[in-house]
């Protein structure tokens, strides 16, 4: 579609406001369980649809039209049976996007699929830990690394990562500590990372790597955030800093950067044979049909529509930062690095035993999730999805600032809630 915008020919629409309702999505009817552990019986003063909704992670935009048309064209051989990855067409195509992307490839015989990162992670541990070996990751963490852990039954050892004002580094001397642990097996690295949003440098990922290497370290490098980068980024697959490292698995995927999380379909690439032989035997290796046309023709044919998306989120972001400056001075936020994710500090405003995803539905009409969501280390914190239209971001920052500004106006006065 062609949108002509204060003169200037855009290809993509990414201002359409577009109704999720009546679609089953999580996003509009699954937050009270997902978020609060809830069922319909709790209620908001909000209705559910006047939620500025800034949650879970897939995108209010449109899947781009080279997707749909990929789909529509499988569509017409209307028969839709089991189905596998067999055809050669699919690595083609997802490995010339980690060349030209990253300069990175591997073997086609390492790919497998799965319906999704999670499922594999959850199953990988299994694969990979024996019942008393650990599980390692840095914190804030996405939660469902833990999850996976304890769906096992392996405890999780947390490395917490050092917030220098607002820019996140690993402590490489407690890593190493936790890493060198003999039972400390397995290490699951967020390759850019959810929910601070940094880009690993090549020579962050090199130190990594020696710890990795020196302590035998499985390492699985969920890497599901890796096109969704500022422009001004560069992704380096962990893989390319451990060419020749056996224990090493990569995990991407087109749902985050097509927004297709709902065909669930990713990639995991296995270095290891025996590993791979287990996954084999083990995994229930179906793809669904629709899902691979989507993610081949992603992979062929949307890069044009990602460069697109990624100016968009730029400036989603350089207006968010701009107005929590003005609106909210003492939050404090930088640009995430990667992923549409906005992580912003509200230790001026909140104490750590507040609530902050029930503060913000219940005061500003926002669904957004709280550091409470993010493992450890991320306390007072609030994690904003960006990738929406610019008029819900605005009307969502509004809604914040506004609620934030009431609640100290209302202390200040002594007055309660
Ligand atoms: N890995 C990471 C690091 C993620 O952030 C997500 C989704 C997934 C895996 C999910 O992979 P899938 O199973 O869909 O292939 N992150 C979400 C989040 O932060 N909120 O909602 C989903």
């Amino acid at each position: 579609m062609f949108v002509i915008i204060g003169g200037n020919i855009n290809m993509y629409n990414f201002d359409e406001i577009i109704d999720r309702r009546n679609t089953n999505a999580m996003n509009t009817d699954g937050f009270r369980d997902y978020i609060f552990h809830a069922d319909e019986t709790m209620v908001f003063p909000y209705k559910d649809e006047e939620f500025i909704r800034m949650w879970v992670a897939d995108m209010e935009f449109a899947t781009p039209d080279v997707v749909i048309e990929g789909i529509e064209k499988r569509l017409k051989d209307r028969i839709f049976g089991y189905t596998r990855v067999f055809s050669r067409e699919y690595y083609d195509a997802f490995v010339s996007w980690c060349q030209k992307r990253y300069d990175w490839e591997f073997n086609r015989d390492e790919l497998v699929m799965s319906n999704g990162i999670i499922p594999a992670l959850y199953e990988l541990v299994d694969y990979i830990c024996e019942i008393d070996e650990k599980v390692l990751f840095l914190t804030p963490s996405y939660a469902y690394f833990k999850y996976a852990a304890d769906f096992n039954d392996r405890e999780s050892v947390c490395s917490d990562l050092i917030n220098h004002d607002g820019y996140y580094e690993i402590d490489f001397e407690d890593f190493e500590k936790k890493a060198s642990d003999v039972k400390t097996k397995l290490l699951i690295l967020c390759n850019p990372h959810n929910p601070t949003g940094r880009v690993w440098r090549e020579e962050e990922l090199k130190q990594l790597a020696h710890i990795i290497e020196k302590y035998q370290l499985w390492v699985i490098s969920d890497e599901i955030h890796c096109d969704l980068i500022r422009q001004n980024q560069k992704h380096v697959p962990l893989g390319k800093v451990m060419p020749s490292y056996n224990q090493l698995i990569t995990c991407m995927a087109p749902t985050k950067t097509f927004n297709l999380a709902g065909l669930m379909i990713s990639n995991v690439i296995i270095r290891d044979k025996k590993l791979r032989q287990k996954w084999l035997e083990r995994h229930y290796n179906f793809d669904n049909p629709l899902s691979i046309a989507a993610a081949q023709s992603a992979y062929e044919k949307g890069e044009e529509w990602l460069k697109e998306l990624q100016k968009y989120l730029d400036n989603n972001f350089k207006l968010t930062q701009e107005y929590l400056k003005e609106h909210l001075p003492k939050a404090k936020f930088n640009v995430s690095e990667a992923t549409y994710l906005a992580w912003v500090d509200l230790s001026a405003y909140f104490e750590p035993d507040e609530h902050l995803p029930l503060f913000f539905a219940y005061k500003a009409g926002v669904l957004l999730e709280g550091g409470n969501m993010f493992v450890q280390n991320s306390d007072c914190f609030i994690r904003l999805n960006l990738a929406c239209p610019k008029a819900t971001l605005i009307e969502g920052l509004r809604r914040i600032c506004d609620a934030v500004n009431t609640k100290h106006t209302k202390k200040y006065l002594g007055e309660t809630d």
